[in-house]
């Protein structure tokens, strides 16, 4: 049985877990807090990491890869080649774009850490940039990257909401909400497996607050 490592408070443990779910593979979960993590099977610690029959993987999007060749049902993306790298080419300016220049701001959206204002001034002007740019391969119509479910809805549903609150919370205003976030994650949110997804992640957001008293 599948086994996927990390904790549901972390949007890249979700967006795993989502392809999973939606992909109706069984699975087990196994709680790995930062810091106790199985560096054998992810060597720079960080969540998720899936242990399989065959060795353990690091990396969401590896993950995701390999579920999607080693369990071709429900795809999670188009048979068309040129279809399928529009998939793709979503999931990355979603995370190396997006996310990663985000997540430069968690410390202090959302741990109670601080980011100096060189910091913050910096990863506004390459969002300003970015954020158009996502706009651009993104379609919203209805799904983030066409007329149906992806591996991009994985990644998106989990890290657009960081990405709006994180730039609400620093900068005073939401850097997304000149795009249709708010209707597509109402959207995505009527599905059962995002519901459960977005369920999980909070009862262990409360956990890990009451690890940290
Ligand atoms: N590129 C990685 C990112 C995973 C990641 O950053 N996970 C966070 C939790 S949301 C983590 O493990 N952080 C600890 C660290 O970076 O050391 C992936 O796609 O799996």
């Amino acid at each position: 049985m599948l086994k996927l490592c990390g904790f549901a408070a972390s949007n890249y443990y979700n967006k795993a877990k989502l392809a999973l779910l939606e992909k109706n593979i069984p699975f087990e979960e196994e709680l790995a807090w930062l810091g106790e993590t199985d560096t054998t099977a992810s060597p720079l610690g960080k969540v998720p990491y899936l242990r399989t029959d065959e060795g353990s993987l690091s990396e969401s999007q590896v993950i995701v890869e390999y579920l999607e060749a080693r369990y071709p049902q429900t795809p999670l993306v188009p048979a068309d080649p040129f279809a399928a790298a529009k998939v793709r080419e979503v999931v990355t300016y979603l995370e190396l774009y997006l996310e990663l220049t985000a997540r430069e701001l968690y410390a202090e959206a959302f741990f109670g850490g601080k980011v100096s204002d060189a910091v913050k001034e910096r990863q506004h002007k390459l969002l300003s940039r970015y954020i158009p740019a996502f706009a651009q391969v993104a379609t919203f119509s209805p799904f983030i990257a066409g007329d149906t479910f992806t591996m991009a809805d994985c990644a998106a549903v989990v890290h657009l909401p960081l990405v709006s609150s994180c730039t609400k919370i620093i900068y005073g205003n939401d850097m997304l909400a000149e795009l249709p976030v708010k209707d597509y994650l109402k959207r995505m949110g009527e599905r059962p497996h995002v519901q459960k997804v977005n369920a999980d992640r909070k009862a262990n957001v409360e956990l890990m607050m009451s690890r940290r008293k």
